[in-house]
């Protein structure tokens, strides 16, 4: 096992921080070592039949070829394993994380919108409630277009491109994007997912080590895509707690400057659908 798992860390794959991503790992594992045999297999046969068929030795050509049935043996092997690969562990595994979501009590509760190029992070505050959202807000200092006028924002956080998240609670993510496509993609904790402007997408995990690791955007989404990263945080539980009191603070003193005008919105949706193009603020990442 300890020989399998180098394989991945010689191939650069970071350390996992997360509950699931073990099984990620050793999915990579067997597929590296499985590729790595095809290759030195295919390789040694590629090489032997160089020198077997040359045409020093074969100065005629046989029209009838080998009758020998190994390589159909060997083929089908290859196919049966990928098989087995594919059917009975990948799809499974997709399947048991976009199906079994955690219970959404035990859960922390995330909105992430990506926009070129930059990652906004909306949490609910102490009252667990998402404050309203609408598009017609959004404003460069107000880049989620959250309605301060609604009670349930005035405890809300917003934060760009920095996420705080407690270890060993399940992290409920659900995704969208402003403008083009994105990819929030966590490689510590083996899950990535498109943000797809006019769609809500969830994703979940649950990180398993403290420490502070890379959020970044793993779809080319324009110029400045190289510069579209993010910090996660995993915190215990005593920081996460400090985190949320001193974000809270911030978005008291936010709210409390009425910085959003009060527009007409007489669809009243709970959530600005993101579905619309807002305008950007200025990348702050490059
Ligand atoms: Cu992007």
């Amino acid at each position: 096992m300890f020989s399998l798992a180098l394989i991945n860390e010689f191939l650069g794959q970071p350390p996992n921080a997360s509950e699931h991503g073990y099984q990620i790992d050793h999915i990579l594992e067997f597929c590296h070592w499985f590729m790595g045999a095809l290759f030195v297999g295919w390789s040694a046969y590629f090489i032997y039949v160089l020198i077997r068929f040359r045409k020093r030795r074969h100065p005629t050509a046989d029209y009838h070829g080998v009758k020998s049935g190994i390589s159909t043996h060997l083929e089908f092997s290859v196919v049966l394993i990928e098989a087995v690969l594919l059917i009975g562990f990948a799809i499974p595994l997709w399947a048991k994380r976009v199906n079994q979501f955690p219970e959404t009590k035990d859960a922390i509760l995330v909105h992430a919108i990506g926009q070129q190029f930059n990652w906004n992070f909306h949490l609910p505050g102490p009252d667990g409630q998402f404050g309203r959202r609408d598009v017609h807000l959004v404003t460069n200092s107000n880049p989620l277009g959250l309605d301060y006028n609604d009670p349930a924002s005035k405890d809300d956080i917003v934060t760009m491109n920095e996420l705080h998240v407690p270890v060993n609670r399940p992290v409920i993510i659900e995704l969208s994007s402003k403008d083009v496509i994105h990819n929030f993609a966590l490689v510590h904790m083996r899950i990535a997912q498109d943000a797809i402007p006019g769609s809500l997408i969830p994703m979940w995990f649950k990180p398993i080590k403290t420490g502070t690791y890379e959020i970044i955007c793993g779809q080319l989404c324009g110029l400045g895509h190289y510069g579209m990263k993010g910090t996660l945080v995993v915190d215990s539980p005593a920081d996460y707690q400090a985190w949320l009191k001193e974000r809270a603070e911030l978005s008291g003193t936010q709210a409390a400057a009425p910085a959003a005008p009060k527009t007409a919105n007489p669809s009243g949706q709970p959530e600005g659908k993101p579905g619309e193009p807002a305008q950007s603020p200025s990348p702050s990442g490059l």
